[in-house]
């Protein structure tokens, strides 16, 4: 059957050849606009007044929009309303939508909003997560607490051999997906439905803001998605403040308007991974086995909610990472800083949680003088395990999945050789890590664990499926057919997708959470069983020579051939009162192995081997899974070892405070081949069905992206050695990204000596 055969992607053809249509391909129709964005230049200001004078006399101007125009509500956000489509009075980051210019051209639209003239009157920016919490700059309502044990009392009891404190600063990360956001919108039928085109992981999202936005009812507005060129959790959310946008211009002046962020926009406005801060207190016994843990953990949530508290939430679920911490108790807030809202990105705050955890375990490897794998192993989760957030740990295949990986890497024979060379080497060191994960799978947030799907039968035999996911790169659609296509016993070429649209299944999730095959898969799968229920008396008259035939005779009886499909993920819900759950339904494990080698004069660094082993059940499609794995690994090595986010900070004349410098790909690092592992193995563990999901498979979008970490803390491992040269033996402080300045600062030797300490944290 096509589950769990490696099908190829359904539109690789289409995508290599670029014959592919992304939202902006689509034609823009005569009498169609451009728009661009009026935005902020001030990190915190109050709007003074507003010039439009020359922007209405340049070439090709068609109108200005802003706050004062807008005909339904001013006021949007995912969770709560707490952003403005355009600012009204006051401004709070660089880059925040001020109105929005429409033109005949795209080059004509940018033109005439750049002659907006802004006055402003500058009030005090908040820039950095430590400047948050010292002002107590936090977002309402988001103090968040998760407690298991007794932490104090474990502290005081003197059972901790050794109790250390420290803090881990987790940097953010551009999602570059390679189509930037864009929506084409236009009204039909005299203007009071409103249709768009959207590159959105929430087509539903738009519909909601839309209609509220031009104050029409949610059933006349109806956003379509065919594919996008990666969301990466980039367009869960933000992509529809832009869709709002731009929607303004369209239903006022009845006409056409296209919205295509160019990519230093897109980069500066559209917000990215959290930036987090932990605190950590930990107490664990001399042989490094971990007793208790005092947390607090800080994101960087940007100047609206929008799904920050989602993220921290979803970080404290996962500051355990895969380790037994009898006493533990976890505060986490949301920091409302001055920058654009932050948002989804691969992982979700899991990764920065995990990494937080990773960290202090690597520091109690150095404490007790083993290695951070010793460490890691004696302190894994193992069954029946109570979670902190009250979740009895299922089905766990991580001593399988450490034990495989150990030996196919041959971990101790690394170790050895890596130790070799660096004994013959001064200049160049390798370090090599090991480095596990579990990723909990659903949406903590309970009810968007739904899913809708919509199938039809026509007479000739082929199956026309729509759900309410989104392919995004990932394979959705491919893995969803498929399905289908076993389910109907018919080729997979038989089955087609067509777009998502909120018109075909309504009240849709954002495609996310990386449960989506999940949940489509188990909706379409109810709607084609509910269609082979009604076909049944017919199929069991005689044989039929093929679907065509059967499905022919069955319409002729007027058999009802298309059906709703809807599925629930069964079992779960975290109860934030009594701090105890199922917060997932599931989880994915894996484990990595890297070997790095650097140079410890430049600070460069390449990864010279990877093994990365994942349980994915029995995979729906390992071709497609092996090559998520892939992406999400070299994707996180890139948060660990390369992308470096800056900021003005008021000390640079010509980059304003709190404005992104890092705004395109000439000075934003993000891996490119070069950066790919010299020798790459992907593994997927055999022989564990999963029985919580569809088809035994598990999910897997998300979960190996923290198994990059393992290159991270290669690296530090290949420092170590570097230091232990000049004679540093004792822990350090070294954050992601490990960028080469990093890298070469935390190596001391005789050139370093004269202007760094020992704890020294290359900012
Ligand atoms: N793969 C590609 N090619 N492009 C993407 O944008 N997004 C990732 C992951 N893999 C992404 C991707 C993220 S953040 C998630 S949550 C999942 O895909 C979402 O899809 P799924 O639920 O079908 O796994
Ligand atoms: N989005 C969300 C997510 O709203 N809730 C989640 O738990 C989640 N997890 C991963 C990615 N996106
Ligand atoms: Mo993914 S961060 O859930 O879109």
């Amino acid at each position: 059957t096509a589950v769990g055969s490696p099908q190829i992607h359904l539109s690789a053809r289409l995508q290599v050849t670029g014959e592919a249509e992304y939202a902006d391909d689509l034609p823009l129709p005569s009498n169609g606009l451009h728009a661009a964005l009026v935005l902020s230049q001030k990190p915190h200001a109050l709007i003074a007044s507003i010039d439009s004078l020359e922007a209405k006399a340049s070439p090709g101007f068609e109108g200005l929009f802003l706050a004062k125009d807008v005909p339904g509500h001013n006021s949007i956000g995912p969770v709560i309303y707490d952003e403005e489509v355009f600012a009204t009075r006051c401004v709070t980051c660089v880059g925040q939508v001020i109105g929005v210019v429409v033109a005949d051209t795209h080059e004509n639209a940018k033109f005439a909003a750049r002659k907006v003239q802004i006055q402003y009157e500058d009030l005090p920016p908040i820039l950095s997560i430590e400047d948050a919490v010292n002002a107590k700059s936090f977002h309402p309502n988001t103090e968040k607490i998760m407690r298991k044990g007794d932490v104090d009392l474990c502290f005081q009891s003197g059972r901790c051999d050794k109790i250390i404190e420290g803090e881990v600063h987790v940097g953010g990360q551009e999602h570059f997906y390679l189509e930037p956001q864009s929506t084409l919108i236009w009204s039909v039928d005299g203007g009071n439905e409103v249709h768009m085109v959207s590159s959105t992981q929430a087509p539903m999202k738009h519909q909601q803001y839309v209609s509220h936005v031009l104050g029409l009812p949610m059933s006349k507005v109806v956003c379509k998605t065919k594919r996008i060129g990666g969301g990466f959790g980039g367009k869960e959310t933000r992509s529809a403040f832009i869709a709002a946008a731009a929607s303004v211009p369209s239903y006022l002046l009845n006409r056409p308007v296209k919205l295509t962020l160019d990519r230093d926009i897109d980069m500066m406005i559209t917000g990215q991974r959290h930036s987090f801060l932990g605190k950590y207190k930990v107490g664990f016994t001399k042989e490094g086995r971990v007793l208790a843990l005092d947390l607090e953990i800080y994101n960087n949530a940007g100047n609206s909610l929008d799904l920050s508290l989602a993220v921290l939430e979803r970080a404290m679920f996962h500051s355990d990472n895969v380790y037994k911490i009898p006493n533990m108790r976890i505060l986490g807030r949301v920091c409302f800083t001055n920058f654009p809202s932050n948002t989804a990105f691969r992982g979700f705050g899991g990764p920065q949680g995990m990494l937080i955890a990773e960290n202090w375990i690597q520091r109690i490897a150095v404490e007790v003088n083993k290695s951070p794998e010793e460490i890691r192993e004696m302190n894994f989760q193992s069954e029946g395990w109570m979670l902190h957030y009250g979740q009895e740990l299922q089905h766990c295949t991580l001593g399988p999945l450490w034990n495989q990986l150990k030996q196919s890497c041959d971990f101790a024979k690394a170790r050895e050789e890596a130790d070799r060379f660096n004994l013959q080497n001064r200049w160049k060191k390798r370090g090599v890590a090991m480095v596990p994960t579990k990723f909990g799978i659903s949406f903590t947030t309970k009810f968007m664990n739904q899913a809708g799907a919509l199938v039809h039968v026509y007479t000739d035999g082929t199956v026309l499926v729509t759900h309410g996911g989104v392919e995004m790169g990932q394979g959705l659609h491919t893995k969803v057919a498929q399905i289908a296509a076993s389910a109907f016993n018919i080729p997979l070429s038989s089955i087609f997708i067509s777009d998502t649209s909120t018109d075909k299944v309504p009240n849709t999730s954002p495609t996310a959470a990386s449960a989506s095959s999940d949940l489509y898969g188990a909706a379409v799968l109810d709607a084609c069983e509910q269609i082979k229920v009604r076909m049944e008396p017919i199929a069991s008259r005689r044989n039929f020579s093929s679907f065509a035939e059967l499905a022919t005779a069955c319409y002729l009886e007027r058999v009802d051939l298309s059906a709703h499909g809807f599925y629930i993920t069964p079992e779960i819900g975290f109860d934030w009162q009594s701090g105890k759950g199922n917060a997932f339904r599931y989880f994915t494990y894996g484990a990595a192995f890297a070997e790095v080698e650097i140079d410890t004069l430049t600070g460069d660094f390449h990864t010279r081997e990877a093994n990365v082993i994942l349980d994915l059940g029995y995979s729906l499609n390992p071709s497609i899974d092996v090559g998520q794995v892939e992406g999400a690994f070299v994707q996180g090595l890139g948060w660990v070892a390369l992308e470096e986010l800056k900021w003005g900070d008021g000390a640079h004349k010509w980059i304003p405070p709190g404005c992104l410098f890092t705004a395109g790909p000439g000075n934003y690092k993000i891996p490119s081949v070069n950066d790919v592992p010299l020798k790459f193995v992907v593994s997927l563990l055999k022989g564990h069905p999963n029985v919580k999901a569809i088809h035994s498979s598990k999910a897997v979008g998300e979960p190996p992206f923290f198994l990059a970490s393992s290159v991270f803390f290669a690296i530090k491992d290949a420092i170590i050695a570097a230091r232990a040269e000049s004679g540093h033996t004792g822990w350090f402080p070294l954050d992601n990204p490990a960028t080469p300045e990093r890298i070469r600062m935390a190596c001391l030797d005789e050139f370093t000596a004269p202007f760094v300490s020992s704890n020294f944290r290359p900012k």
